[in-house]
C-alpha cells in the first residue's frame, strides 16, 4: 500500500469513485437517515439516523480506499508478463508502446510472438493485452507490444489510439498456405485501414513516432508471378499514399515482410531497438 504511487491522482480518482458506486450507497444511507429524521420517533428514529450516517461514512471510506492510485511498477519487473492496457500507465519510467493491428488471421499474434520469443497457441485472440519485452541495449530498453483480436474493430481502434508506434499488418489472403491473391481480402484491408485512419483523425489522437505497413506472408505471395506480385505492390503503394496524407506520424513506410523469415523479423527488431534508444 505504501509502494510508489501517483498520489497526485488520488483526489481526482476519489471524486470519480464517489460519483459512482459508493455515491449510490451514500445516497441510500442519506435516505435512511432522512427517514430517521422525518417519519419515525424514539429509539427507532435514532437507530435509523445513526445507521444511515454510518452507511454514508463507510461508503466514503470505501471510495477513498478504492481510489488509492495503483502501485507504480518498474519495467524490468514486468518483462515476459502480459498486462492490461490500463496498467501500461502505471509503468515508470514509461516504456515504448507498439500496437500491432489488422484484420483477423493476418499474423498479429504471430508477430508479437516472434518479437518476444514466445509461442501463443494458434487461436483467435479475443481480448486486448500488452506484452512487456526487453531489448538488450545499453542501458536495457523495454517495449509494450499491444495485441487484440482482429474480429473486433473497436479493440483495434483502442490499440491504434494508445500506441506510439503503429504496425498495420496486411496480407494477400487470410490463409497461412494459399499463395493466391484474394480480392475480397484486399478489400477488407482497404476498409480496415480507412476506418483506423478515420478513427485516429477524428479523435485528434497524438501523432505517432512512426507507422509501418507490414505486407506480411511474403513467403507465400512472393512465389507468385511478377504480374501478380504487382497487384500487391500497387495495392500497398496506394494504401501508403493514403496513410501519408495528413500528419499521422513522423515517418510512414511500407515493408515487405514475413513472420516466417527470420531476417525480416531481425530487421524489424533493429528498427524497434533504434526507436527505443532514441
Ligand atoms: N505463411 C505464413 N503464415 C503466417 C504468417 N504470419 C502468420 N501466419 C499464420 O497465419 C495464421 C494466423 O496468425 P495469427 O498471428 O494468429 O493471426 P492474428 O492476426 O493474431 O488473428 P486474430 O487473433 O484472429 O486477430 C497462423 O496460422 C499463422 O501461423 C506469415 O508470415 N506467413
Ligand atoms: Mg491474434
Amino acid at each position: 500500500m505504501l509502494n510508489a504511487r501517483r498520489w497526485t491522482k488520488w483526489p481526482g480518482r476519489a471524486v470519480g469513485e464517489l460519483n459512482t458506486v459508493s455515491g449510490v450507497a451514500g445516497l441510500g444511507g442519506s435516505v435512511i437517515s432522512l427517514a430517521g429524521w422525518s417519519f419515525t420517533t424514539g429509539v427507532m428514529a435514532t437507530g435509523l439516523t445513526y445507521g444511515g450516517a454510518l452507511i454514508v461514512l463507510l461508503s466514503l471510506g470505501t471510495a477513498l480506499v478504492r481510489s488509492i492510485p495503483p502501485a507504480i511498477k518498474k519495467p524490468e519487473d514486468l518483462v515476459g508478463k502480459t498486462i492490461s492496457l490500463a496498467e501500461i500507465g502505471n509503468i515508470s519510467p514509461p516504456v515504448m508502446t507498439l500496437a500491432v493491428v489488422g484484420p483477423s488471421m493476418v499474423g498479429k499474434t504471430t508477430l508479437k510472438d516472434r518479437l518476444s520469443f514466445t509461442d501463443s497457441a494458434n487461436i483467435r485472440t479475443q481480448d486486448t493485452s500488452a506484452y512487456i519485452a526487453s531489448f538488450q541495449t545499453a542501458p536495457p530498453t523495454y517495449i509494450a507490444i499491444l495485441d487484440g483480436g482482429g474480429e473486433r474493430f473497436s479493440h483495434q481502434f483502442k490499440l491504434a489510439e494508445q500506441c506510439q508506434c503503429l504496425c498495420v499488418v496486411i496480407d494477400h489472403n487470410a490463409s497461412d498456405s494459399d499463395i493466391e491473391i484474394d480480392a475480397q481480402r484486399l478489400e477488407k484491408h482497404r476498409e480496415f485501414s480507412r476506418q483506423i485512419r478515420q478513427y485516429l483523425d477524428d479523435g485528434s489522437v497524438a501523432r505517432k513516432i512512426w507507422v509501418r505497413l507490414l505486407i506480411n506472408k511474403h513467403d507465400l505471395w512472393g512465389t507468385l508471378s511478377v504480374e501478380k506480385q504487382k497487384i500487391i505492390s500497387d495495392f500497398y503503394t496506394e494504401e501508403l499514399a493514403y496513410w501519408r496524407q495528413g500528419n499521422r506520424a513522423a515517418s510512414i513506410e511500407a515493408l515487405v515482410f514475413s513472420n516466417e523469415d527470420a531476417s525480416d523479423v531481425a530487421k524489424f527488431v533493429e528498427k524497434l531497438k533504434q526507436t527505443a534508444t532514441n
